[in-house]
């Protein structure tokens, strides 16, 4: 008998901080172009989304009430797993990081520790780590520890070390790769940081930034991982050559991952490989 292909969660980032709508007008920013690219990217193959949200003048905010409406509307219009970005943009202030939780998402970012980040810095300091963990316990919120760095892993095993399993039991690692200031975006640098994830780590994706998306993408496919993609992390399909689309590179993920003998995963299956399904709701 012929073996079932393994299933391959496709996380989509569509709009992250750091690029202007003025740069790229295909940019979902407003929350009618969100809630579109999400139905788009969910019947393309996504299964979960990665949430950044904008002001009315397109840049970023982590403004409470936009965010519980982001959170509503995105549940009202798809099945997608919805995961808010706690890590902001680089001027957010700790505190109002804190607060994302409040719009009650299914999961949220948890990024590992402080990173360079091109000209800026990405400030997660431990004690800050430890309390969105907490946080995110007794919420009951599904974290997903972004990992931008080798010493990142290690800080997750002192992590789970001290406060233990985080909501769900089920420990999701994404290997964000390529970031200037980050671990490199290498097949190589991937199979370190993978060989060094806690063993309770029940699954991992990975992403690589800009030119490093097709290398992060089949190293990872290579080591049995998942994949996020979107246009948080590159703006090219090919080399000078814009994305039109967060689906479209939703739709290269499936391709690429059928290749590789891998099935797009549901929303409702990446809800079991979470540990969502054991969670009661608020
Ligand atoms: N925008 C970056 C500074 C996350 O979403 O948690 C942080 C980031 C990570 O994108
Ligand atoms: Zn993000």
């Amino acid at each position: 008998m012929a073996a079932m292909p393994d299933p391959l969660l496709i996380t989509v980032a569509p709009t992250g901080a750091e690029t202007a709508k003025a740069d790229c007008p295909q940019l979902p920013t407003t929350l009618d172009e969100l809630v579109a690219t999400a139905k788009d990217c969910q019947a393309a193959g996504a299964a979960m989304i990665h949430v950044h949200i904008r002001d009315d003048e397109h840049r970023p905010t982590l403004d409470g009430g936009r965010l519980r409406d982001t959170v509503v509307a995105l549940k009202e219009s798809t099945d997608l797993v919805v995961q808010l970005s706690t890590g902001g943009s680089v001027h957010d202030p700790l505190e109002t990081r804190l607060k994302v939780l409040d719009a009650e998402p299914d999961s949220c970012s948890l990024t590992m520790g402080t990173t360079n980040f091109g000209d800026d810095v990405f400030m997660n300091p431990w004690p800050f780590v430890c309390e969105l963990y907490q946080l995110s316990q007794e919420r009951g919120v599904v974290p997903e520890f972004e990992l931008f760095d080798l010493g990142q892993v290690h800080a997750l095993h002192r992590l789970l070390d001290r406060y233990g399993l985080p909501a769900g039991g089920k420990v999701h690692v994404d290997l964000v790769m390529g970031v200037p200031g980050g671990m490199n975006g290498t097949a190589d640098a991937l199979v370190a940081a993978v060989s060094d994830l806690p063993a309770a780590t029940t699954s991992w994706s990975a992403t690589g930034i800009g030119r490093s998306t097709l290398p992060v993408m089949l190293a990872s496919l290579s080591k049995g991982g998942h994949l996020r993609v979107g246009m948080e992390d590159v703006l090219t399909i090919s080399r000078g050559v814009p994305v039109e689309s967060n689906a479209q590179l939703v739709e290269r993920a499936v391709e690429v991952g059928r290749m590789a003998q891998r099935t797009p995963m549901s929303p409702a299956e990446a809800r079991t490989l979470l540990g969502m399904d054991t969670l009661t709701g608020p």
